[in-house]
C-alpha cells in the first residue's frame, strides 16, 4: 500500500483542503451534568493500565458470574473479552430496569404517517412482548441458543423486540438493512445459513407504502436455489389486507406472527445464561471483495463497551430521551439505538420515513414533541437538512444539549451550521469515528472534557490508543502533517470477534499488516488496521481521510467497489466495469460507473439502463450509481490493471496526472470526451 494511494482517495483530496479550525468549548450548563469529567482521565485509562481499565466498563452491566480472566489472548488475535463471565444482553436492556423503571418509555416510535399514532413503549411492555415473541422463536420455529436468525425488517418498533427476543434465547441474529435488496438478502442468509427470515408486510418511506414482503418471497427463493433452504418465513403484520403479496402465502414455511403470537400471550423466557465471549450478533458489511463479511459480535465485550459508550461519550442519563437517526439495520442503530442506550435504561426513539418528508421540519417537529435532549445524526443527512430547510430548525422549540455526528467526515462548514443552527449555539457536538467491525467509538471528544475541533473526530476515547504508521510500519508523529494508516494498538472489548466462517480473511485484513510475529499471543504485536487514512495534529485529534481500500462511502453507508462491479457484470453484454466514487453535496460521495462491452455488442440508452436496474436489483437504491458510462475500453496498467484513480479523476475533473505509463494512454483523452 503506497503513500500515493493514500492521498490519491477522494476523501483525502477533500479533506487536505481544510484548514486546521479554531476551538468550539462546551458550555458550563453542560460539563455540570455531564457523566465524565475527571482530570485523571489519562493515567487511568494508560497503556500502562490495559486491560484491566476495561472492568469499569464491565460492571456498567449486571452478570449472573463475573469472568475469570478480562482478556484472554490465547488465540491472538481472536481475542476473548471477561472470559467465563455469563450475562444475558436481553435481560441487561430489560428486565434489570423494571424494579424502579417499568412504567418509563423505553421506546418511542414515530411513524412516517402523521395521522397513524406515536408509540410510547414502556420498558414493562417491551419486557412483556419480548418474552412472547421470544416463546415464539423457540416453540414455533424452534430456534435455540446459537443458531442464526436473519432479519430484514424496516424501522418499526418490532424490529428491536425481534433482536431482543433473539439475545433471550442466545440466537444469533443477522439484521439486513430493509432497504437491502433480495438478492443481498439472499446472500447473507447464506452464509450466515439461516434457516429462519423475519420480515415485515410494508412500510412507508416518503409517502409510499412499500411492499416488502414480496421483497422476501424472493430472497427465499433465492436462498434455496443456492442450496440454503428457508424453514419459517415469520411475518410481522403492520398493514394486514393492504399488500398482495400477504396473500401469497406459502403453506408450512410462512408464519404470520400477528395471529402466532395469541399462542403465547403471557408466555415468559428465562433468559439464557450466555458466556461473554458467545455471539450476540453478526453485521455484514463490505470488504475488497465481493462478497460481503459477516462481523462477528460477542456478548459481554459488545455490550459492556457500548453500554460505556453510551454513557461517557453520547452522556446519555437515565431521564434523556435520545435519538439517534441511523436505521437499526446499520452497526449505528444497533450499538446507539438499541442496545447502548436501553442497557442504559434512557428512552430511546426510532422513526420511520426521511429526515426531510413530509417537509424539511419533520426532524424538528419530533424533537419538540417528544422533548428529545440528545441528538445523533450522520453528515450526509445534516447537508440534506440544511439544504433544503436552513431555517427551519429555529421555527420549533426544542432543546439539544448534545448531538452527535457519525459514518464520514464533516465538512467543517457543514460542523458549524449543525452547530450554530441545529444546536442553537449550545449543544455540544461529538464527531464519533468508528465501523461496523469495532462496535462502538474509536475516536471522538468526551464531550464534558475536551474541545470540540470542526472536521476533526477527536482523541482516541478512554482506552483506545490510535497510532499512525505510515506503509514501512514507521510511526507517523503527531503533527507531522502527514497522512497514514491509523491502526489502533490495544485490543478494546467492543472489537468484532472474527468474520463469521472466516478467521484467516479477519486476520488478513485487520491484523496482518503491521504485525511481526504471527505466532505472538502478546497483544502488543497485533495493532488493529482500520483501513482509513488520517493525520494526527500536535493536540492529539484525528482527521480521518478516507478509506485506503476499495470501499465507497454514500451517505455514510459503506458499499464495496467490488460488489457493485460484480452487479453490473450480471448483465451479460457487460466486459468490465469499474466504480469510483463522485464527490456528491448531501452524500458526501456516490458511485459512478464505467462499463465496456463484449465484443459484438453495441452501447445503447437501453443497455445502459440495463446495467443500472441491475445494480439496484442486486444491491439496492442505495448503490444507485450516478451515471453508467458505457467506454471503448478501460484505462488499463500494462500488467491489465484497471486504473480507477483515473476514472476518479475524470469523474471528478481532476487531474488524471501522468497517464503515460499506461497500456492505452489514448482512452484518457477519449472517455474524458464522454463524460464533459
Ligand atoms: C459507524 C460506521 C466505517 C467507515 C470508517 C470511515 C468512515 C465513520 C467517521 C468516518 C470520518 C467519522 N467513518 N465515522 N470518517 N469521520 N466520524 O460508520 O460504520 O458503516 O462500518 O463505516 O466510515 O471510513 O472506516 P461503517
Amino acid at each position: 500500500m503506497s503513500e500515493k494511494n493514500i492521498v490519491e482517495t477522494s476523501a483525502a483530496e477533500i479533506a487536505v483542503h481544510w484548514q486546521e479550525e479554531d476551538y468550539f468549548a462546551p458550555s458550563p450548563a453542560f460539563i455540570h451534568q455531564a457523566n465524565l469529567v475527571d482530570e485523571t482521565l489519562a493515567d487511568r485509562f494508560s497503556l500502562d493500565n490495559f486491560p484491566d481499565y476495561y472492568t469499569e466498563f464491565a460492571e456498567l452491566l449486571t452478570w449472573y458470574k463475573y469472568w475469570d480472566e478480562v482478556l484472554d489472548t490465547s488465540d491472538a488475535p481472536c481475542w476473548k473479552w471477561f472470559r467465563g463471565g455469563k450475562l444475558n444482553a436481553s435481560y441487561n436492556c430489560i428486565d434489570r430496569h423494571l424494579a424502579k423503571n417499568k412504567n418509563k418509555t423505553a421506546i418511542h416510535f414515530v411513524p412516517e404517517l402523521e395521522t397513524e399514532r406515536v408509540d410510547h413503549i414502556t420498558y414493562q411492555e417491551l419486557y412483556v412482548r419480548v418474552n412472547e415473541f421470544a416463546a415464539l422463536l423457540r416453540n414455533s420455529a424452534g430456534l435455540k441458543r446459537g443458531d442464526r436468525v436473519t432479519i430484514h425488517m424496516p424501522m418499526s418498533v418490532e424490529l428491536p423486540i425481534t433482536m431482543l427476543a433473539c439475545a433471550r434465547l442466545g440466537v444469533i441474529h443477522s439484521v439486513v438493512f430493509g432497504g437491502f435488496s433480495a438478492s443481498a438478502c439472499a446472500d447473507r442468509i447464506i452464509d450466515s445459513n439461516s434457516r429462519v427470515l423475519i420480515t415485515m408486510d410494508a412500510y412507508y418511506r416518503g409517502g409510499k407504502l412499500l411492499d416488502h414482503k414480496t421483497v422476501d418471497n424472493e430472497a427465499c427463493g433465492l436462498a434455496e436455489k443456492e442450496g440454503q433452504k428457508v424453514d419459517k418465513l415469520l411475518v410481522w403484520q403492520r398493514y394486514p389486507g393492504k399488500m398482495s403479496s400477504n396473500a401469497e402465502i406459502v403453506e408450512g414455511r410462512d408464519v404470520i406472527v400477528n395471529d402466532e403470537l395469541k399462542k403465547y400471550y403471557g408466555a415468559r423466557i428465562e433468559p439464557e445464561q450466555m458466556l461473554a465471549e458467545e455471539p450476540l450478533f453478526l453485521m455484514y458489511t463490505s470488504g475488497t471483495t465481493g462478497k460481503p463479511k459477516g462481523a462477528q459480535h460477542g456478548t459481554g465485550g459488545y455490550l459492556a463497551y457500548v453500554t460505556a459508550m453510551s454513557k461517557y461519550i453520547q452522556d446519555i442519563h437515565p431521564e434523556d430521551v435520545y435519538w439517534c437517526m441511523a436505521d437499526i439495520g446499520w452497526i449505528t442503530g444497533h450499538s446507539f439505538i438499541v442496545y447502548g442506550p436501553l442497557a442504559l435504561c434512557a428512552s430511546t426513539v426510532i422513526y420511520e420515513g426521511i429526515p426531510t418528508y413530509p417537509d424539511a421540519g419533520r426532524c424538528w417537529r419530533i424533537a419538540q414533541d417528544l422533548g428529545v435532549s440528545i441528538f445523533h445524526t450522520a453528515p450526509t443527512a445534516i447537508r440534506a437538512l440544511r439544504k433544503v430547510g436552513p431555517d427551519e430548525p429555529a421555527k420549533y422549540n426544542y432543546n439539544f444539549k448534545h448531538m452527535t455526528t457519525v459514518g464520514e467526515p464533516i465538512e467543517p462548514e457543514v460542523w458549524k451550521w449543525y452547530h450554530k443552527v441545529v444546536g442553537k449555539g449550545k449543544a455540544v457536538i461529538v464527531d464519533t469515528y468508528w465501523q461496523t467491525e469495532t462496535g462502538g467509538f474509536l475516536c471522538a471528544t468526551v464531550p464534558g472534557m475536551q474541545l470540540m475541533k470542526p472536521g476533526s473526530a477527536g482523541p482516541g476515547v478512554p482506552g483506545i490508543h490510535p497510532i499512525i504508521y505510515d506503509e514501512n510500519g514507521t510511526v507517523i508523529p503527531p503533527g507531522a502533517g502527514k497522512a497514514g494508516n491509523i491502526c489502533i494498538q490495544n485490543p478494546w472489548p467492543g472489537c468484532f470477534q472474527t468474520i463469521w466462517g472466516n478467521r484467516e480473511r479477519f486476520v488478513d485484513t485487520y491484523f496482518k499488516m503491521y504485525n511481526k510475529n504471527p505466532n505472538s499471543k502478546d497483544w502488543r504485536d497485533w495493532p488493529y488496521l482500520t483501513g482509513d487514512a488520517a493525520m494526527e495534529a500536535a493536540d492529539g485529534y484525528i482527521r480521518v481521510l478516507g478509506r485506503i481500500d476499495d470501499v465507497i462511502n454514500v451517505s455514510g453507508h459503506r458499499l464495496g467497489t467490488k460488489e457493485i462491479e460484480s452487479a453490473a457484470l450480471t448483465v451479460p453484454e457487460v466486459a468490465e466495469a469499474a466504480v469510483v466514487p463522485v464527490i456528491h453535496e448531501v452524500k458526501g460521495t456516490e458511485p459512478e460507473l464505467y462499463v465496456s462491452l463484449r465484443p459484438g455488442f453495441e452501447p445503447s440508452a437501453e443497455l445502459r439502463q440495463k446495467v443500472a436496474d441491475a445494480i439496484v436489483t442486486q444491491i439496492g437504491k442505495i448503490a444507485r450509481c450516478k451515471n453508467v458510462y458505457i467506454v471503448p475500453d478501460m484505462p488499463k496498467t500494462r500488467s491489465g490493471k484497471i486504473m480507477r484513480r483515473v476514472l476518479g479523476a475524470i469523474s471528478n475533473k481532476g487531474d488524471v496526472g501522468n497517464v503515460m505509463t499506461l497500456a492505452n494512454p489514448e482512452i484518457v483523452d477519449q472517455i474524458k470526451g464522454m463524460v464533459d
